[in-house]
C-alpha cells in the first residue's frame, strides 16, 4: 500500500515505475494489487492513483478520516487481505529492486523485510539537507533504544507476512512519522524475525515531510512510544500468528497488496 498525501505530482511516476517492475517479476510474487491511502489531499491525488488501475495491477484508494502517515498506513494495511503486505512512499526513493530482495527474504523465513539506507550496500548517494540529515541522525540514536539492532528505522519501504502485519499495525497507535519505530518495536517484542536490508535510495523533491514541525512531532512520538511500550497493556505478548511456510519456488508465490 502507498500513503499519499497530496501526491498528485509524485505519485503517477511511482506508479508507472512499480506497474512495470510488478510485470516483471509477477511469476515470483504472484498477483500484486495496490491501495493508495489518501487523507484530505486537496489535489488529485486520488484520481491520478485511480487513473493507474489495470488488470494487470490493480489500484484502489481508501480514505482515511485520521490525519498522518502512519494512521494512513494503518488503515490501508487493515484493508488488506494477502499473505504478503507492505508499504512505499509515493515518492519512489526507494528503488522498486527492494521488492525483489524484500520477497526473497521472506521466502527464506524472515517474517518482515526492511529497507535501509544505513547498512552495508545501500547506495543513497543523493540525500537531504546538512540539517535533515543531522536531524536523522539524532532521530536514529534515540531509536536505537527502542529498536536495537535495527539501523534506519524510516526507510519508507518494508514487507510484512500478512497475518502479522495485520494484527501489529491494529495495535499501533502512533499516527505521525514516527509509527514505523512503535511498529519495529512491537514486532521484535512478538519475537518478529526482522531482515533490514541495503536499498538504493534516490531524493525525490517534493517531500511532505517539514523538518521542523514534522521533526519536532517525531521526536515528541519517540518519547509517547517508548512510555507507551513500557506500560502494562503493551508488555503483554499476544501469538497473533503462526509461522508462515517457506515459498519453495517460484510456482508457490503469494498474492501481495501494495
Ligand atoms: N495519506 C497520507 N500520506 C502521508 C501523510 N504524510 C505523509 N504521507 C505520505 O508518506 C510518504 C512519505 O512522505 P515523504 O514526503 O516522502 O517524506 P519522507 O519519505 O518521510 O521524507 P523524504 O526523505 O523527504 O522523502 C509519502 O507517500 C507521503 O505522501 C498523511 O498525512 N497522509
Ligand atoms: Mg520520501
Amino acid at each position: 500500500m502507498i500513503p499519499a498525501f497530496n501526491e498528485e505530482a509524485r505519485l503517477p511516476r511511482t506508479l508507472r515505475a512499480l506497474a512495470r517492475h510488478v510485470a516483471s517479476c509477477q511469476d515470483v510474487t504472484g498477483r500484486v494489487e495496490v491501495i493508495v491511502v489518501d487523507n484530505a489531499s486537496t489535489d488529485a491525488t486520488r484520481e491520478v492513483a485511480l487513473a493507474a488501475d489495470s488488470p494487470a495491477m490493480p489500484v484502489r484508494v481508501v480514505t482515511c478520516v485520521v490525519p498522518g502517515k502512519g494512521a494512513a498506513v494503518r488503515a490501508g494495511i487493515a484493508a488488506t487481505t494477502a499473505d504478503v503486505i507492505g508499504f512505499m512512499d509515493a515518492d519512489g526513493a526507494t528503488q522498486m529492486e527492494a521488492i525483489d530482495e524484500a520477497w526473497r527474504r521472506l521466502a527464506l523465513g524472515a517474517d518482515v523485510a526492511i529497507g535501509s539506507r544505513a547498512v552495508a550496500g545501500s547506495d543513497t548517494a543523493s540525500r537531504h539537507s546538512w540539517v535533515r540529515d543531522r536531524g536523522a541522525r539524532a532521530y536514529r540514536a534515540c531509536t536505537a533504544r527502542l529498536v536495537p539492532g535495527v539501523a534506519d528505522t524510516q526507510c519508507g519501504f518494508k514487507l510484512v507476512r500478512g497475518d502479522l502485519g495485520r494484527a501489529v499495525f491494529a495495535e499501533l497507535r502512533s499516527h505521525g512519522f514516527s509509527f514505523d519505530v512503535e511498529l519495529l518495536a512491537r514486532l521484535q517484542r512478538r519475537g518478529a524475525r526482522i531482515d533490514e536490508f541495503p536499498v538504493v535510495w534516490v531524493d525525490v523533491p517534493g517531500s511532505t515531510f517539514d523538518p521542523v514541525r514534522h521533526g519536532a512531532q517525531s521526536f515528541a512520538g519517540l518519547a509517547v512510544i517508548g512510555w507507551r511500550l513500557r506500560s502494562r497493556s503493551a508488555t503483554v505478548v499476544t501469538p497473533a500468528f503462526t509461522p508462515l511456510p517457506t515459498i519453495p519456488s517460484a510456482a508457490a508465490a503469494v498474492a501481495a497488496d501494495g
